[in-house]
């Protein structure tokens, strides 16, 4: 009568360390991207409202998650196209892979997207995206769907009749919170609604850090050289239950052997890497994705030139649920 043995499942339900449903696994860049412009000649952005191919993990086909927490997926718009203004509880973001005009409003500010730059659109800002160049844009979003969804914490709105957010001066949020500072708290110039106010992290700051980190430092036996991008309110991780991290790999360098209870997608940047997890290697070049499974050993090997990857992870999540932690062989 609605019960059933716990005896039969206990090593299922209760494990000694992580079992993921998903798997490792890779996508390459140039595979997919044909598809997507495909995509572009059947459907436009307005119909589909976001044109997205969403990255399967194998070991879950359709179940529309890149690892048991996190959703991936290319999105292109098109030159003169708008993917319009919604609203969701899932938090997101883009990591710019081809980008010549295109940009991407929250609750009424505009960023231009570069190659390589962070956007996010953090849980229940209005977001649309747009392309004012002669170039398909593309760029990968990232997304806690599988989070919200194991919550059923989901909510959306259309802009519809709702009222469209004031326009605001492009740039805005990062004159004011990009700059290590910060409105003084309790002035007219903070931005209260939001605890994300910081939404646009250019690639040519976030390399230029990363360069000059790696330059006065040693690397790191396990991560060559890492930085977490953070919420400049408070030091946290980006989102709240997305972190995202800039990793270097020196020439030459293979890190050591690390685990982690957090799962993680990795985009190529510069450079190619041969990335093991579990047993699996893959060669990654620039805009090629790995999805690392929980508790999957990770190496990264740089056996060219530099090696430069950005990530991110359900780390933000796990940590406030005390769930995270890490072993570095
Ligand atoms: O751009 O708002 O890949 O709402 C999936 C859901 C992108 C978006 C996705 C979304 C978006």
């Amino acid at each position: 009568m609605g019960t059933s043995p716990l005896w039969d499942v206990l090593d299922a339900l209760v494990t000694p360390h992580p079992a993921p449903r998903t798997k490792p696994a890779f996508w390459a860049y140039d595979g997919v991207r044909p598809l997507l412009i495909e995509a572009g000649d059947r459907i436009t952005a307005r119909e589909a409202e976001r044109r997205v191919l969403i990255l399967q993990n194998p070991a879950l086909p359709g179940a529309h998650r890149v690892t048991d927490t996190l959703y991936a997926g290319f999105q292109l718009v098109l030159p003169n196209e708008i993917a319009p203004s919604h609203r969701h509880t899932q938090s997101a973001l883009r990591l710019v892979l081809e980008s010549d005009g295109a940009w991407t409003a929250v609750d009424g500010e505009r960023v231009d997207m570069a190659d390589f730059d962070l956007v996010l659109t953090p849980n229940w800002r209005w977001h649309e995206h747009g392309n004012d160049g002669d170039r398909p844009a593309i760029w990968l979003d990232g997304l806690d769907i599988p989070i919200v969804t194991a919550f059923a914490g989901g909510f959306a709105e259309h802009l519809g009749n709702n009222q469209p957010p004031a326009p605001a001066a492009p740039g805005d949020s990062r004159a004011r919170y990009g700059s290590s500072l910060k409105p003084v708290a309790g002035t007219t110039a903070e931005r209260t609604a939001t605890r994300y106010p910081l939404f646009h992290f250019p690639y040519a700051h976030w390399r230029a850090a990363l360069a000059a980190t790696a330059k006065n430092s040693e690397a790191d036996p396990h991560f060559g050289y890492a930085m977490e991008f953070v919420n400049p309110v408070d030091g946290g991780p980006v989102m709240g239950t997305i972190s995202a991290f800039a990793q270097m790999i020196p020439a030459g360098m293979t890190t050591r052997p690390r685990r982690q209870s957090g799962s993680a997608v990795y985009v190529g940047v510069e450079g190619n890497a041969v990335v093991k997890v579990d047993g699996e290697t893959y060669r990654i070049g620039p805009r090629d994705v790995v999805a690392v499974p929980s508790w999957a050993e990770l190496t990264i090997e740089a056996p060219g030139a530099d090696v430069v990857l950005f990530s991110y992870s359900d780390r933000a999540s796990m940590e406030k649920l005390d769930l995270w932690r890490e072993r570095r062989d």
